[in-house]
Formats: structure tokens, C-alpha cells, sequence
């Protein structure tokens, strides 16, 4: 059966900013407290679609989140109408208000695990949303993610859809630490879930949190009634962690055929690609790179391994962030890639204000393999045409403010400038009311 990997790429929202949320991600961290630009976001994630669109790729996108998520602070005991309670927020804890105003949802890898149609028993394209539940600002992403997601894929002839696992143990980040493998999209293929914790202890991260649970892992593979031969476990190595690599797809990527994965990124890393290779029929290319050509610290830098495959006519291209090619280091990683005939080039595109809080061209993107009957069945107002994109530019040039600061998150003005946006967006993506705001008032 022939199919296509199609990416679903999150439109970063009218409140991006920087709130230094996620410890354990360096990015974050470090730009903790900066003015951010959520127009200049915006229109970064838009060229990326469109240039992914322009090498072929089958690109659709995911609507941002209503933000600030008043129903949160509301949960947490402000009260008074809407513009009063981000005003008390603002004042008096405003470290809950960046909480509830993060544009975390752009980053759609971890929206949902996807598994394609030919890796499922019952033959439908199965997505378990992720509950995210690590870290506060993006454990309230599952409600509004689910919704989306279901009015996407809405024909459940051929698409299941499952809420969001529940949380403690099962703590689960979605597609980030899941990678597919498989000769062509269309054949069944090999699912790796890399897994940072587990409820049955083992070694851990000394000084960051492990977001991903391996029962949460177990649980999906179930969920999607993958066959036990095809799914592979394996543990992130904890030195990994600790150097800021919160997700697997910091430290490895993989495509069809290809693994790219550096020394550190799983406790065995030969023993997960024998388990690949085997279970692939010997059908993968497996590159490691060593620390000593990229350091941890360099991949965490740089996103080397953060980047898109794409099967083109001119053979397959590596989409990276600009700032790889800053670095020597990680320039000579990707001339070898290329000399080695795994690459045919290389796309560098400038995500500076998403790769400030940690989020490279991987991270922006769903992959949902679709069979041509699939992809018909699939909400059409939700393709990145280049009619839908360019409207979509306007759109944000009309909405995005061209910078916000941390102190800006308390102006109840912002609400209402993102209602409005957001409330134009669901008219011109075909999503119905699919914002709380938006059921409130009919
Ligand atoms: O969860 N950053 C996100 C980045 C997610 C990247 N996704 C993948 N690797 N697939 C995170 O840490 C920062 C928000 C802030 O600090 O304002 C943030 O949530």
C-alpha cells in the first residue's frame, strides 16, 4: 500500500514568550525572562510549512491554544471575570500566569503518538494524545489538543483516537520519544518508544526530571495494538538528561530506513539497533555519533539531531536549524552525513524564536503517515495550501504583537486580541468552536 508521511505542524500562538517553564530544557532556562516576538515566531513556523511544502511534503497544520487557559487559574483559586482573574495572577503569582499563557501546543511532536494504518491490527491510523503531565504549563494541553485532534480525524473508519492516558505513572510526551521505522511508509514497520523513568525504578537522571514513562510507552503500544514483535523499548540514557536532552528527538532521528542517533542517546544503544535491524529484516542504516565528533552539550546547542527527513526527486534532505550551521562541529557531523550518500543536502531554516525555548524543526511537527484513502478522509480546510498559508500570514500580521515581554502576560488586553485571532482562525481552518471561549458564549 503506497503512503505518504504527512506533518502536522503547530501554528505558534499570540502569547509565545519566555518564561523559563521547563527545567531540564537549557533553552528555556537560559532565555528565561526575555522579550520574545510571537509575530516573528509565527511567521518562522509558516515558512517552514511552506518550505516543507515546496519539498514535497504532505503539510498540514494544528491550531494554537486559547491562552492565557483562564480555566486554570480559575482551578487554582482566582476568581472575578476573566480580565480580573489574569490581573490577580499577573500580581501575585505570576509565575502561574506564564503557566497558563504559554504557546507551549506550537510544539506538536508532542501533541499525540502516532501509529500508521500498517502497523495496527485493525488496519486504522492510531493517535493517543499525550497528557504531558511533567510540567504544568504543558499538562493542559491535552483538552483543547484532543478536540483538534478529533475533529481532524474525524472518520473513524479509518482513525482512532484515544484521550490522554491518565497521568503519575504513565507521564507521557508523546511522538518526541517515539520513532517509526519501516522500509517504505506504507509497509509495516518497527515502532521505538524511548522511555526516561519507569515505576519500577532502575538508574535515573541525577539533576533533571526523566519526562517519559515507560508505562506510558507500554500503554500506547497496547492502545495502538501494535504487534509485540514490532515494538522495541529502550531506556534514554540518564547522562542525557542531565545534559538537557528532555526529549529522544534532541539526540536522534529516524526516517524510513535511517537511524541517526548519537553514542549517548539509549542506555544499549546496540542492542536497540540490533532489535531494529532484526525486526526490520536487516533493513536499516544505522549511523552513531560519537561524543567525541559532537558532544552532548553541542547537540543540546545546536539541535543537530532535531531536524526533518524529506524524500525529494533530488534525493533526501535534512531540514536543520540555522544554528547547526554556526557551529564547525556540527557542520562537519552533517558534511559527513552527505559524504556518506545518507544525505543528499542540507536546508537550514531560522527558528531562532522556538529554538529559544528548546524547540527545533522536529519538535514542531506531527508525522501521520496516510495511505491515499487515509489522507482523503482527512479534514481538507486543515492542509497548509499556499492559498491557506498566505492567508495565514495575513492573519498573523493582522493578530501577533511584534513583542512581549513577561510583564505584558498580565495586560487583559492580550485575551482579548488572541480571542479574536483565534476566533477568525477556527472560521478559516473548518474546526467549529473549539475553544472554551467560543462554547461559553453560544
Ligand atoms: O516542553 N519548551 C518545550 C519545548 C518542547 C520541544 N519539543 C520536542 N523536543 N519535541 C518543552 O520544554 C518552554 C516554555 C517556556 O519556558 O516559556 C517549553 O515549554
Amino acid at each position: 500500500m503506497s503512503a505518504v508521511e504527512a506533518c502536522f505542524d503547530g501554528l505558534v500562538g499570540p502569547t509565545h514568550n519566555y518564561a523559563g517553564l521547563s527545567r531540564g530544557n537549557v533553552a528555556s532556562s537560559t532565555n528565561a525572562g526575555d522579550t520574545s516576538s510571537p509575530r516573528a515566531a509565527a511567521l518562522q513556523g509558516l515558512a517552514k510549512m511552506r518550505h516543507l511544502a515546496s519539498l514535497g511534503v504532505a503539510q498540514a497544520c494544528l491550531p494554537p491554544h486559547e491562552r492565557p487557559n483562564v480555566a486554570l487559574l480559575r482551578s487554582l483559586g482566582f476568581s472575578g471575570d476573566d480580565a480580573r482573574v489574569v490581573e490577580r495572577a499577573g500580581r501575585t503569582a505570576p509565575h502561574l500566569l506564564a503557566a497558563a499563557s504559554s504557546a507551549s501546543a506550537m510544539w506538536t511532536a508532542n501533541a499525540a503518538t502516532v501509529s500508521p494504518s500498517s502497523d495496527c491490527e485493525d488496519g486504522r491510523v492510531h493517535l493517543t494524545v499525550a497528557n504531558l503531565a511533567s510540567k504544568l504549563h504543558r499538562s493542559i494541553e491535552a483538552p483543547t489538543t484532543e478536540a483538534a485532534l478529533r475533529a481532524i480525524f474525524a472518520d473513524a473508519r479509518h482513525f482512532a483516537v484515544h484521550a490522554a492516558l491518565p497521568a503519575a505513572d504513565h507521564a507521557d510526551e508523546g511522538a518526541a520519544n517515539h520513532t517509526r521505522l519501516a522500509a517504505t511508509h506504507g509497509e509495516p514497520g518497527v515502532e521505538l518508544f524511548v522511555w526516561g523513568r519507569s515505576a519500577t525504578g532502575g538508574p535515573g537522571p541525577a539533576h533533571f526530571p526523566a519526562r517519559q514513562a515507560r508505562e506510558a510507552c507500554e500503554a500506547v503500544a497496547r492502545l495502538h495494538r501494535l504487534r509485540a514483535d514490532r515494538v522495541i523499548l529502550a531506556q534514554q540514557h540518564p547522562a542525557a538528561i542531565d545534559a538537557g536532552v528532555f526529549h529522544n528527538d534532541v539526540i536522534a532521528v529516524g526516517h524510513r530506513d535511517l537511524l541517526l542517533y548519537h553514542e549517548h542517546a539509549f542506555v544499549d544503544p546496540d542492542g536497540v539497533v540490533a532489535a531494529c535491524r532484526a525486526a526490520l529484516g536487516h533493513r536499516l542504516t544505522a549511523v552513531c555519533v560519537p561524543s567525541h565528533d559532537l558532544s552532548l552539550d553541542e547537540c543540546v546547542a545546536t539541535y543537530l539531531f532535531n531536524t526533518q527527513l524529506v524524500d525529494t526527486a533530488a534525493g533526501r534532505v535534512l531540514v536543520a536549524p540555522a544554528e547547526c550551521m554556526a557551529s564547525p562541529r556540527a557542520s562537519a557531523v552533517l558534511q559527513r552525513w552527505v559524504d556518506g550518500g545518507h544525505i543528499a543536502r542540507v536546508d537550514a531554516l531560522d527558528l531562532r524564536e522556538s529554538m529559544r525555548n528548546g524547540g527545533g524543526p522536529a519538535c514542531l511537527r506531527l508525522r501521520v503517515v496516510l495511505t491515499d484513502a487515509e489522507r482523503a478522509a482527512v479534514l481538507p480546510t486543515i492542509w497548509a495550501t499556499p492559498e491557506r498559508l498566505d492567508w495565514l500570514e495575513g492573519w498573523v500580521r493582522r493578530h501577533y504583537r511584534d513583542s512581549l515581554t513577561p510583564a505584558d502576560l498580565a495586560d487583559p488586553r492580550l485575551l482579548d486580541e488572541t480571542r479574536c485571532a483565534l476566533d477568525e482562525l477556527t472560521e478559516q481552518l473548518g474546526l467549529g468552536s473549539l475553544y472554551e471561549f467560543q462554547r461559553a458564549g453560544a
